[in-house]
C-alpha cells in the first residue's frame, strides 16, 4: 500500500488523459452542503427516502418541489471555488481532461470546464414526472426556505413537473453513463475529488479506470482507504490541494 504522498504535479504533467471524478465535496467550499457530512450534510437533517426518491415525490410532491426550488435558488448565489477553477485550468496544461461529476450544480461549467458529464442530472433542469418532456420553470423571485410549494403542471399531459436530478432507484442518463465509462477506460490518471464513493453505479468509475492501469488519487478532507498499488489518498480541502497546483 503506497503511503507516500504522490507528486501530483508530475502525475498530471505525465498524464495523457486525466479523468476528474467529483462529488459534493468539490462544491463544499462554495457553500453548497454535501449529503453525508455528519453535521452539515443534507441527509443529516432530511430523509433521502422522502426527498430523493420517486416514491417520496409521489407521496408529497409539494414538499419535494419546494426543497429543490430552494436548493436551486441557493445555487444561483454561489460561485465556483479554487477547486473548480483549478480543474478547469488542467485542460490548459496539454493533457486531455474529462470531468465526470455526480453533482447537480453547474459550478464546473461556470469555472470554464467544457463537456462536463453529469451522472446525476441537474438542479437547473425540469421535466415532467409522467411524460418526461423538459419544461422551463423560472426561478422564484421571492427568497425560499425549503418549505412546500406545489409543483407546476406539464403543458403537454398535465402531469407534475419535477427537478431534473437522478433519484435513488432511477437509472442514470444512458449517454452520460456511457461517456463516463469510456473516459474511465482511456484515462491514465483519475483525480477522485470530494466524494464518499458510496452511491452506485457512479462509484464504479474510478475502479474501472484503475483496472485498466490508471493511477487513482483521492482528494478528500477525510483519509480514503487505499488498498491498491497506483492508488493514493491526499487529505485536505479540495480548494487548497487543487488550488495549490496552479501556484
Ligand atoms: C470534501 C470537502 C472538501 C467534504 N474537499 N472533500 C445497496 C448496495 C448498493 C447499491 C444500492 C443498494 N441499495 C440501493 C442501491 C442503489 C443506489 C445506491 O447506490 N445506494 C447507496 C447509497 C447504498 N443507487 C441508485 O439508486 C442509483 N440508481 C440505480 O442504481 O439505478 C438502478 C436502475 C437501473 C435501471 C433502471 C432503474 C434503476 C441512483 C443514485 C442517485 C443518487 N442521487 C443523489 C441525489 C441527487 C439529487 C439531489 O441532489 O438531491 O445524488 S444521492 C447523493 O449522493 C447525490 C450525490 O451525487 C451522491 C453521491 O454523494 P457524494 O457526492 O459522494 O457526496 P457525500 O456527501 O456522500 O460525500 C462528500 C465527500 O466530500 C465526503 O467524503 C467528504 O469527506 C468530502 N468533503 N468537504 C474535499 N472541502
Ligand atoms: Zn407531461
Amino acid at each position: 500500500m503506497p503511503t507516500t504522498t504522490p507528486d501530483l504535479q508530475s502525475l498530471i504533467r505525465e498524464a495523457h488523459h486525466v479523468l476528474v471524478f467529483t462529488g459534493a465535496g468539490v462544491s463544499a467550499e462554495s457553500g453548497i452542503a454535501t449529503f453525508r457530512d455528519a453535521l452539515t450534510g443534507l441527509w443529516a437533517n432530511n430523509d433521502p427516502q422522502q426527498l430523493a426518491t420517486p416514491e417520496g415525490f409521489m407521496a408529497d410532491p409539494a414538499r419535494v418541489w419546494g426543497w429543490y426550488q430552494w436548493r436551486r435558488q441557493q445555487l444561483l448565489s454561489r460561485e465556483p471555488n479554487p477547486a473548480h477553477w483549478a480543474i478547469a485550468a488542467l485542460a490548459q496544461r496539454g493533457a486531455s481532461v474529462t470531468v465526470v461529476t455526480q453533482n447537480v450544480d453547474d459550478l464546473h461549467e461556470r469555472a470554464g470546464s467544457e463537456g462536463v458529464i453529469h451522472l446525476h442530472g441537474s438542479l437547473l433542469s425540469t421535466h415532467c414526472f409522467d411524460c418526461a418532456i423538459p419544461a422551463q420553470v423560472p426561478v422564484d423571485p421571492m427568497p425560499l426556505d425549503g418549505a412546500a410549494i406545489p409543483p407546476p403542471h406539464c403543458e403537454h399531459c398535465n402531469g407534475l413537473l419535477r427537478p431534473g436530478v437522478v433519484w435513488f432507484g432511477e437509472a442514470l442518463p444512458e449517454e452520460a453513463w456511457q461517456q463516463a465509462v469510456e473516459a474511465a477506460q482511456s484515462a491514465d490518471l483519475v483525480l477522485v475529488v470530494g466524494t464518499s464513493g458510496l452511491v452506485y453505479p457512479a462509484a464504479q468509475i474510478p475502479g474501472l479506470a484503475w483496472e485498466r492501469g490508471a493511477t487513482v488519487v483521492h482528494v478528500n478532507t477525510e483519509p480514503v482507504p487505499v488498498a491498491a498499488e497506483r492508488e493514493y489518498s491526499v487529505v485536505g480541502p479540495a480548494g487548497k490541494i487543487l488550488g495549490g497546483l496552479n501556484e
